[in-house]
């Protein structure tokens, strides 16, 4: 297979409604999608930063310009038998996962659909549908977030995470456990709190949470393993995890007992697997976590999240969640019971809408051989 020709665009989508996290309040999303074509097939991929460096320190600007200047000119008009060829070629570039992980995602929808095989199938997916979940953002009020919550319990989503920051926790966990305590529920601090905020971690675990994702700082371990000992909540790692030897420190040190994939924050599907295999062999848990993705994006993140050991619902939802039209067709939709089904046509397995992506596409660069 040779690369002839590759297509970067950056997009910008309006979101249905404000997505407010400790990190700051998003009406769009800006990704980077990536286009790779070769022998009649076009494979897709989404790189999921954004504007500013705040979840992560890569940008839509340093992201396009590792893409530009070093990825893309690493495969473009090379010719290779496997993926994990291609990959290699750009193994010697250190860091910028986000941008690496959108261009193995394109590469990986290329080959799955060159072999006529599913990228569910084509990364060793085993399921026909993963269990879904929604994330909630802060709202205005503790009542505010209750009828939120309920809005998306009667879209049919039965795991529900909130965004929590300082002054902004407890006061929501109990309300929402006041109005329904049975539900799946899951808090998401984003690295908004430190070990001084000990009393109120420990006050969370009166509320039956099913985690507590990524409490302390967005690139410790150690502190984390100070503090899971200290709550009965398992903690689940985001931010903390790049790479598969963070992930066996973090286990090794009882940092966390569940951890959140996420393709693009691990430098694509290859590091995922490595880190997902390592967790079932020590019988941690994990999830795929999201970046607000388009459809391009979600048909990835619903493929990878059919490896057997993504147990706990994922940040999988459907796409009228984030917005009111998707770029890819069929768009995803959950089912009666909270799954999301596992597209089963060749690589990504939904169609790319070209029309609506002109639409949302703010800047183009095309790279020839
Ligand atoms: O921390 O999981 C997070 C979105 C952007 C950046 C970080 C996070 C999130 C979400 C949204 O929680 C998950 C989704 O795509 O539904
Ligand atoms: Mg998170």
């Amino acid at each position: 297979m040779i690369i002839h020709r590759v297509e970067i665009r950056h997009t910008k989508m309006e979101l249905v409604s404000p997505f407010e996290t400790s990190l700051g309040v998003e009406l769009y999303e800006e990704h980077i999608i990536v286009r790779v074509d070769s022998e009649g097939f076009s494979g897709w991929g989404e790189v999921v930063v954004e504007p500013t460096p705040s979840y992560s320190y890569e940008t839509l600007t340093t992201a396009w310009h590792v893409l530009k200047d070093f990825l893309i000119p690493g495969i473009l008009g090379k010719k290779f038998e496997t993926i994990q060829e291609a990959l290699a070629k750009n193994s010697w570039v250190r860091g910028h996962r986000m941008a690496k992980a959108g261009l193995e995602a394109a590469l990986s929808d290329l080959f799955a659909k060159s072999q006529d095989v599913s990228l569910s199938t084509f990364l060793g997916g085993t399921r026909k549908r993963v269990p879904a979940g929604v994330s909630v953002g802060l709202q205005s009020t503790p009542a505010q977030l209750v009828k939120t919550v309920e809005s998306y319990l009667q879209d049919g989503y039965k795991r529900i995470k909130i965004k929590i920051a300082p002054g902004r926790d407890l006061d929501l966990v109990k309300a929402l456990r006041k109005e329904f305590p049975d539900i799946q529920l899951q808090v998401d601090a984003n690295s908004a709190y430190t070990l001084n905020d000990i009393a109120m971690l420990k006050a969370l675990d009166e509320y039956n949470l099913q985690l507590n994702e990524q409490p302390l700082g967005y690139d410790d371990i150690y502190d984390h393993s100070i503090l899971q000992p200290q709550l009965s909540t398992p903690i689940c790692l985001d931010e903390s995890i790049y790479t598969l030897s963070d992930a066996k420190a973090a286990i090794q040190l009882g940092a966390c007992k569940i951890i959140n994939i996420k393709p693009g924050r691990v430098g694509g599907y290859t590091e995922s697997i490595r880190i997902h295999d390592y967790c079932r062999s020590v019988n941690i848990p994990v999830w795929h976590g999201g970046m607000d993705e388009s459809g391009i994006g979600r048909a990835g993140n619903i493929a990878l999240a059919s490896l057997p050991n993504f147990v706990l619902p994922g940040d999988i939802s459907s796409s009228r969640r984030y917005y009111k039209e998707d770029i890819v067709e069929p768009a995803f939709e959950i089912d009666s019971e909270s799954m999301m089904s596992v597209p089963e046509k060749a690589g990504i397995g939904v169609e790319v809408m070209l029309n609506r992506l002109e639409k949302v596409t703010v800047a183009k660069q095309e790279c020839k051989m």
